[in-house]
């Protein structure tokens, strides 16, 4: 069963010429609409007409982070202020927090993705999703909560944090469906075996995780210690937010909206398109929106798109694992990993915990990188001094193997590590 027969099956020369129809409204509106995208456009020698076939927007300028941020507020804002319904905006670590606005259509079409990807996903009517995602400025929250609600199912609206809480509120209310970051599901899985609650006496059957990297051994983790089916579902902030793809039961891809966001991958470096199935950086042109459109926006994300048609039915073209992100990629002594790759190294080793930081400092002129990683309690319980030291080298030596870089392993106590309510903080950089 899918949400949208009519999109989600379709056959790809109807999508294609959707996609083409769109593609050349949205141009035409955002060069009528921004000065932003004229004077790039202008600077291209491209008009909103010269895109004539979908493959021809490989002929369009890209928009950054930093266009964002140099427009910063409204700059990319094509509506009157009045026709602004609603705001999110990124965290902002760096500076000021990236807007996106939403017209009253902008909402409906994001309720839309959302209800389409949480259906994918396996909420029904009859379900009770407990919305642990923060709600604040960030999109996770609401855009989950809309898309639960337009399915029809119950929605408790928890927001993050109040650990203890969360997990009365599933015991009471037989939560059937937790929406909360993979880090955070971690929190929860282990503050319920710390009250004693057996997952077998919960309701709990589905968990949709997004808003950062879940590796496949963290996922199997979280299957197991709360029994669920965890699926992974991807947005951004200057897109809109969640609502972009989402895992199906089939946990073979993203399925991505393609008829609101056109994908394309493209090499990080040159900013040329790449072949199907090659691995680059994840671009989104938006095909619906009204307050903020974006043309082959650079999401800085790592994956390949899978075009085969999944085994659900849905021809919906599929992108791979978030390998990691272009400004996230770690070089140390001419290495590149992503921490992603840690977390599986890690989650490898059945007596170490989700919980972990890698440290970068640096040792003389050399960079350095330390681990600080938790075990169980019961392997701490029954731990040595010799016996961590064994263990710890063999930790080290997988990680040589598989990462190619030697990186100090450090094992800490139980519960020492910071635990995360949204998205974990997995590397500091102390270099400089
Ligand atoms: O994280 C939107 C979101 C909320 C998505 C809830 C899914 C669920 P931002 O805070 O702007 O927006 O962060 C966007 O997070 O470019 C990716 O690098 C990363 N990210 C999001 N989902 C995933 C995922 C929200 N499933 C940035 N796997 C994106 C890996 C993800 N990385």
């Amino acid at each position: 069963m899918v949400w949208d027969e009519m999109i989600e099956r379709l056959s790809r020369d109807e999508m294609t010429h959707i996609q083409t129809q769109r593609l050349q409204e949205t141009l035409r509106y955002a060069f009528e609409k921004l000065e932003v995208y004229r004077q790039k456009f202008d600077a291209a020698g491209i008009q909103p007409g010269d895109i004539q076939a979908i493959e021809d927007i490989s002929q369009l300028p890209f928009t950054t982070k930093d266009d964002l941020r140099h427009n910063f507020p409204y700059g990319f804002c094509a509506v009157p202020r009045a026709e602004i319904a609603r705001m999110h905006a990124s965290s902002g670590t760096t500076g000021k927090p990236t807007p996106v606005f939403y017209t009253r259509n902008d909402l409906d079409h994001w309720c839309n993705c959302m209800a389409r990807n949480c259906f994918t996903a396996g909420v029904r009517e009859n379900d009770v999703c407990q919305i642990a995602f923060r709600y604040t400025l960030f999109t996770g929250a609401f855009g989950h909560h809309l898309g639960v609600e337009q399915i029809g199912a119950t929605v408790i609206p928890t927001s993050s944090g109040q650990t203890e809480r969360q997990i009365r509120m599933m015991q009471d209310f037989g939560t059937t469906v937790l929406h909360c970051t993979p880090s955070y599901a971690i929190t929860i899985a282990e503050k319920m075996r710390q009250m004693g609650v057996d997952k077998q006496s919960l309701a709990l059957r589905l968990g949709i995780h997004g808003a950062e990297p879940m590796s496949e051994e963290l996922r199997h983790e979280l299957e197991d210690r709360l029994g669920i089916t965890s699926l992974r579902d991807y947005g951004l902030t200057e897109l809109g937010g969640p609502g972009i793809s989402i895992e199906c039961p089939a946990k073979a891809g993203f399925h991505i909206n393609e008829d609101y966001f056109y994908p394309e991958i493209v090499d990080p470096e040159t900013g040329q398109s790449l072949p199907n199935g090659q691995t680059g950086e994840l671009v989104f042109t938006t095909l619906q929106k009204e307050a903020v459109p974006i043309i082959r926006y650079r999401t800085r994300d790592i994956t390949h798109l899978d075009r085969a048609v999944c085994d659900c039915g849905r021809t919906l073209i599929r992108h791979g694992s978030i390998k990691g992100r272009t400004d996230d990629m770690l070089i140390i002594g001419g290495v590149n990993f992503f921490p992603s790759q840690v977390e599986s190294v890690l989650l490898d080793f059945a007596d170490i915990e989700p919980q972990y930081v890698i440290h970068l400092t640096k040792k003389g002129r050399r960079d350095h990188v330390r681990i600080e990683v938790e075990t169980t309690q019961d392997y701490w319980k029954n731990a040595s001094d010799d016996s961590i030291s064994g263990f710890t080298g063999k930790v080290e030596t997988k990680i040589k193997d598989l990462i190619g870089l030697r990186m100090e392993v450090k094992i800490v106590a139980p519960f020492c590590l910071a635990r995360s309510e949204g998205k974990a903080i997995r590397v500091v950089d102390d270099r400089e």
